[in-house]
């Protein structure tokens, strides 16, 4: 029998935690305190609806009788769900997954003599900052460790406006012209009619336009390579990528590229453990990066800059306006002038990373652009994409965007105005006085473009000079060591034997022969192909006499301590205290954080019979998450940690990815069990005493054991 309607019912569901949002003329106030702050009855804020009218009851929906249909006159519920589907904007149609801080830069010199730029003039000076870091190809919700480019945007507040360096963690790209840029990215996104892979090169489409595209060729060295698979943010290089001009006060010009250094030195992981990552922590990257702000562990990087003139760039070997090339360091020493250090993390991620708005546009006076095509194009670009992402040409006037110097001009009105002008005058030239009558232009202070003379036939070709494309492919594959060769063979190899068609395999090798014949067979082995194709026909030869570039290795530009590093210590009940207090204080010494992982999360108890919290229950804290390993369990605990999967796993991934293992007497069955061979390599350090902690520790700064891999 249906139940009848009455107007019986209680108000179920009340809470009895309440926050409000306050607006105060154009700052929104978060009301109510934090999560330990008790707030008497009396004092804590009424909800409120966005028209700021007292709700009484945000548990249940207005209904004729308790049990009948839902009155259209709800205006608390329409509001609420009108502005819920109303959430989500465009994301970003590349680099939709990103992950922004605050900071600032601050300058070692005066660097007048090449720039008028104003954040460059005073020694000490610092200036506030945000940087968002992304991966290219993935959606917004796509896991951190895709094997992909990083972005690494900077948008500088200085005092003359707003600078933004939307730059990559890789010092070149794919195309030489904008005009290819839809299609490169429609060719590495999702396949168009299965709406997948996400956040993967790994498919047909991708390598059919890249064995198609020979200028990709040297990027295609950089990404099969480990600067695809960070370790950190904080363990990665940036770039500005293109060259760009300084202008000095005198209006003399100077090239620039743009570096920026990480000071914790550079780290990767391996292929198999990003797989992983990818599913025990999606958000590795974002994580990592909101762990050391929160614990004081500021990031730093310090830039760098690469300054030459038009007659280096006349004799240099390669175009300097073509952004599918560098200028190695070791022929432009890179110049550091200044750090860059993440202080802060956003209060809100919609409100800032999610709204930030990049701009290769946004330039100010002493800097300016040269005519790379590709620069060219994103200047138009990005300006564009922001208007639909952000719905209206006012984003400048959400606080993450706006400059934080003073700024006056006469554009207004449009969507969500929040900044208007007063007075009556909205134009110039204008002839009122006082107040009211707005701002000048300035020929003294105002941006001037650095007066290159322009004079040539209007052209749709591409320069001559831009045609070798393998011999700065050869020469990042010849920096690399043999450790990291082996990386970019086995990269290349697992992701074309993903690529169904094999006439685009085959096709992708006949480029490879072009950049080095061994190279090229060891991944046509792993591929099974039957038959070696013929190189691919080049506009030029590739050149053999390119030297070396050292600055091009990950490994050989590693840290020098494990500073900023994690070791997972696998603890059961029992665990010797004194071996576990002496290896966090050498952790603790080196800047290194040791994170305990036990069968259960609540913790256990150590020999002294005091109370150990853990960090991670096994499963969910896997070996792929640290740096280094410590095996601590007691001689029980071990017993009872044989049987279990995931502590295997935890000590048969740190073997495989070739990590430091420290290990206490009581872990060698569980390690035997786990596949580790009983005679152990020196990457496995017994912990028999308190000593051997900071031997372990020390060992840890070389980051993994690469030699495992040879045997
Ligand atoms: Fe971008 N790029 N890009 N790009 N790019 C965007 O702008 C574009 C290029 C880079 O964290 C978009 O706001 C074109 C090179 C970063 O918000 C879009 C071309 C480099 C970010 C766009 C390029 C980059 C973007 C998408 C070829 C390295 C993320 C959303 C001419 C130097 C910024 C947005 C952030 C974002 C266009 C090439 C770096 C569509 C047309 C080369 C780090 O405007």
């Amino acid at each position: 029998m249906p139940k009848k309607s009455s107007s019986k019912g209680t108000r179920q569901g009340t809470a009895n935690e309440r926050k409000s949002v306050r607006y105060d003329d154009q700052n929104v106030t978060i009301g109510t305190g934090g999560e330990t702050h008790q707030i008497a009855d009396g004092e804590r804020p009424v909800l409120t609806t966005q028209q700021g009218i007292p709700v009484s009851d945000d548990q249940n929906s207005l209904k004729i009788g308790a049990r009948g249909p839902t009155a259209l006159e709800d205006f608390h519920l329409r509001e609420k769900l009108f502005h819920f589907d109303h959430e989500r904007i465009p994301e970003r149609v590349v680099h939709a997954r990103g992950f922004g801080a605050h900071g600032y830069f601050e300058n070692y010199e005066s660097l007048s003599d090449i720039t008028k730029a104003d954040l460059f003039q005073r020694a000490g000076e610092k200036t506030p900052l945000f940087v968002r870091f992304s991966t290219v190809a993935g959606n917004k919700g796509s896991p951190d460790l895709a094997r992909d480019v990083r972005g690494f945007a900077v948008k500088i507040y200085t005092k003359e406006g707003n600078w933004d360096i939307v730059g990559n963690n890789i010092p070149v790209f794919f195309i030489q012209d904008a005009i290819k840029f839809p299609d490169m990215v429609h060719a590495a996104k999702q396949e168009p009619d299965r709406g997948f892979p996400q956040a993967q090169t790994a498919h047909d489409n991708f390598w059919d336009f890249i064995s198609l595209t020979p200028e990709s060729m040297h990027m295609v060295m950089w990404i099969m390579s480990d600067r695809t698979i960070p370790r950190s943010f904080r363990f990665m290089e940036g770039f500005g990528v293109h060259t760009f001009r300084f202008v000095n006060a005198g209006g003399k010009s100077t090239f620039v590229k743009f570096h920026w250094k990480p000071k914790l030195g550079l780290q990767s992981v391996v292929w198999n453990e990003a797989v992983k990552i990818n599913g025990a922590d999606p958000d590795f990257h974002r994580r990592d990066l909101w762990d050391a702000i929160k614990a004081g562990d500021y990031p730093e990087w310090e830039l760098g800059l690469q300054l030459f003139d038009e007659d280096f760039a006349d004799k240099f070997d390669f175009d300097v306006l073509d952004a599918t090339k560098i200028i190695p360091e070791e022929d432009v020493p890179v110049r550091r002038v200044g750090r860059l250090v993440l202080d802060r993390c956003v209060d809100n991620f919609f409100a800032e990373t999610e709204q930030v708005a990049f701009c290769t546009q946004n330039i100010v006076p002493g800097i300016d652009f040269t005519n790379d095509p590709l620069l060219q194009g994103r200047n138009f670009s990005y300006l564009d994409t922001q208007l639909k992402r952000l719905g209206s040409p006012n984003f400048t006037h959400i606080p993450i965007n706006a400059p934080k110097c003073p700024f006056a001009h006469f554009q207004q009105d449009g969507h969500m105005a929040l900044v208007n002008p007063k007075g009556r005058v909205n134009y110039e030239p204008n002839s009122w006085d006082g107040e009211g009558s707005g701002p000048r232009e300035s020929p003294e202070k105002g941006f001037t473009s650095f007066p290159v003379e322009e004079q040539e036939a209007k052209l749709r070709v591409r320069s001559e000079t831009f045609a070798d494309h393998y011999s700065q492919a050869r020469q990042f594959y010849l920096s690399q060591t043999d450790t990291e060769q082996n990386h970019i063979a086995n990269a290349l190899i697992f992701e074309l034997s993903k690529v169904e068609r094999v006439a685009i395999r085959a096709r992708m090798v006949s480029h490879l022969l072009n950049i080095d014949s061994g190279l090229a067979k060891q991944v046509a082995d792993g591929l099974g192909l039957k038959e070696m194709p013929k190189p691919a026909d080049a506009a030029r030869p590739t050149r053999e006499d390119l030297k070396e570039s050292p600055a091009l290795s990950i490994l050989l530009n590693g840290p020098k301590s494990f500073k900023g590093r994690k070791v997972g210590a696998l603890v059961t009940d029992g665990v010797d205290i004194k071996i576990l207090e002496s290896l966090k204080s050498a952790l603790k010494s080196e800047g290194a954080l040791l994170e305990i992982v036990a069968p259960k999360v609540g913790g256990v108890k150590a020999s002294d019979g005091s109370w150990i919290e853990a960090a991670q229950k096994i499963d969910g804290g896997p070996s792929v998450l640290y740096d280094a390993v410590a095996l601590l369990p007691s001689e029980d605990g071990a017993k009872m940690l044989v049987k279990e999967p995931a502590a295997r796993d935890f000590i048969a991934d740190a073997f495989a990815h070739m990590k430091f293992v420290g290990y206490t007497e009581g872990a060698v069955s569980v390690m035997m069990h786990a596949g580790v061979p009983e005679t152990r390599d020196k990457g496995f350090i017994a912990i028999k005493g308190q000593d051997d902690c900071s031997t372990f520790v020390a060992a840890c700064r070389q980051l993994r054991f690469w030699d495992r891999a040879k045997v």
